[in-house]
């Protein structure tokens, strides 16, 4: 039987959810207005004022926010409450740029465990569960998001945080662990580690896991399922929205539904900046309607996805999001084509390769050079060159039907590319040098 930890909401029909989502709009644009001077700018640019945003049919009126707002009014310019009401910060790893740095006040980390809660009922936790939070802690969000919501449901919880994978299968065996909380590709090494110290599923508790944070593919998810013995289910976030728990997986494990009445979804074409109808694919962007310390609106992920209403065998009513797929800023464009790292790792996974790649653009000559680097499993490991170089002939020719374009494949030896403990880099484009 499916759970929800609070079914009142998450089941909600869809005349509740647009009533508790205008109510929440026009609150929140008024509340930005008056407090928010960066935003109100740039609503007085647009001619808007929060009279002319009366129900969500309105909210295509409104600007955009983007990464480069969040850079530009660093670090208070966007806060929706004085300081002194703000009780936490987290903030994101910063590699591009500036830290984005988001505020939170008590309600805010509410609203926020209770999400993680959601998706980790849904993962079929109860306070009979030991959960196992190997998410890194601090400024990333990962970590205290689901320590909050694991409390929320009332699981045992083990902040174990990344890093030190053997004390990770240690706790998971003598704590019992039935949840795992941490990144897909740290998911992958911890089976990988198993293996090698001769553990299989029969050996560890765990039922479920909740894998997000990064893109990860559905070959991804069957590899880690049967390596761990779990059931895996995505979770997604952002910072800027809280982190992690603004949608999240279901028993069908069919996209995530998003939590509909703090979060607004749109897709947009990311050229056009046009509003597109459910099931196309384009960049999507969220309002946060009951956030107080940070309240964003319209602010554009990055992240590429399309939005299902199909009704859900679950229960749940919350309009779904595909896996995203990548990020339009993580997207390659490689002679031309538009690359994402997720087709390749597909391609990959369905050719017996574990997740452990790498991908190397370059130029040379004037032309982009796109270079697989992909390990060999301990038992596909060969130093027969014949029998390495057909295994390449074969990726080559898979990642040419996927992509359109011709790669190099480059067979490496087994543990020879860098594990990650938090979101994988999986990508090194030598020509932005
Ligand atoms: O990664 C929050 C999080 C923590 C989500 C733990 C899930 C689990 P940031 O560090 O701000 O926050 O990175 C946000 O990560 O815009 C996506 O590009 C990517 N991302 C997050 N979850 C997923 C996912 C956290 N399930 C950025 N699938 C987002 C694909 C994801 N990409």
């Amino acid at each position: 039987m499916e759970k929800y930890y609070q079914p009142e909401i998450e089941c909600a029909s869809r005349d509740e959810i647009v009533r508790i989502q205008n109510e929440r709009l026009v609150k929140q644009v008024k509340r930005v207005w008056d407090n928010v001077p960066y935003y109100r700018k740039k609503m007085e640019e647009k001619g808007v004022t929060p009279d002319d945003v009366q129900s969500i049919d309105d909210l295509h009126k409104l600007p955009f926010l983007s990464k480069k707002d969040l850079r530009d009014a660093y670090p208070y310019g966007l806060l929706g409450k004085p300081l002194k009401e703000c009780v936490r910060i987290q903030s994101t790893s910063g590699t591009t740029g500036k830290r984005v740095v988001a505020f939170y006040t008590q309600h805010d980390v509410d609203l926020w465990e209770e999400c993680c809660a959601r998706a980790i009922v849904a993962a079929g936790g109860t306070d009979e569960d030991v959960c196992q939070v190997s998410y890194g802690y601090g400024l990333f969000t990962g970590g205290p998001g689901l320590n909050g919501g694991s409390h929320k449901v009332g699981c045992l919880t083990v902040p174990t945080s990344s890093g030190n994978t053997d004390r990770q299968i240690m706790f998971i065996q003598d704590l019992s662990a039935t949840i795992l909380c941490c990144t897909p590709s740290y998911a992958a090494y911890l089976g990988e580690r198993m293996k090698e110290m001769g553990l299989g599923p029969n050996d560890i508790p765990l039922k479920a896991g909740i894998f997000g944070a990064e893109a990860w593919s559905e070959e991804m998810r069957q590899d880690i399922q049967n390596t761990l013995g779990i059931k895996a289910f995505d979770i997604y976030g952002l910072t800027e929205l809280s982190g992690p728990g603004v949608s999240f997986e279901c028993s069908a494990q069919t996209g995530m539904h998003i939590n509909e009445d703090h979060f607004i979804a749109e897709i947009i074409d990311p050229d056009t900046e046009e509003v597109l109808p459910d099931g196309a694919q384009g960049e999507l962007v969220f309002t946060a309607i009951d956030k107080e310390a940070f309240p964003m609106i319209r602010y554009r992920t990055r992240d590429i996805c399309s939005l299902s209403r199909e009704k859900c065998p679950c229960g749940r009513t919350h309009v779904k999001m595909s896996k995203p797929k990548g990020r339009s800023d993580d997207m390659l464009i490689i002679r031309g084509v538009n690359v994402f790292p997720s087709q390749i790792e597909t391609v990959l996974l369905n050719h017996g390769y574990a997740a452990n790649y790498q991908i190397v653009v370059d130029r040379v000559n004037n032309t982009d050079t796109l270079d697989v680097q992909v390990e060999m499993s301990p038992e596909m490991f060969t130093d027969n060159i014949g029998e390495i170089e057909g295994k390449q002939r074969e990726l080559v020719a898979g990642l040419q039907s996927m992509l359109g374009l011709k790669a190099k494949v480059t067979l490496v030896a087994p543990k020879s590319i860098a594990r990650s403990e938090g979101k994988a880099v999986r990508v090194i484009d030598k020509r932005k040098i």
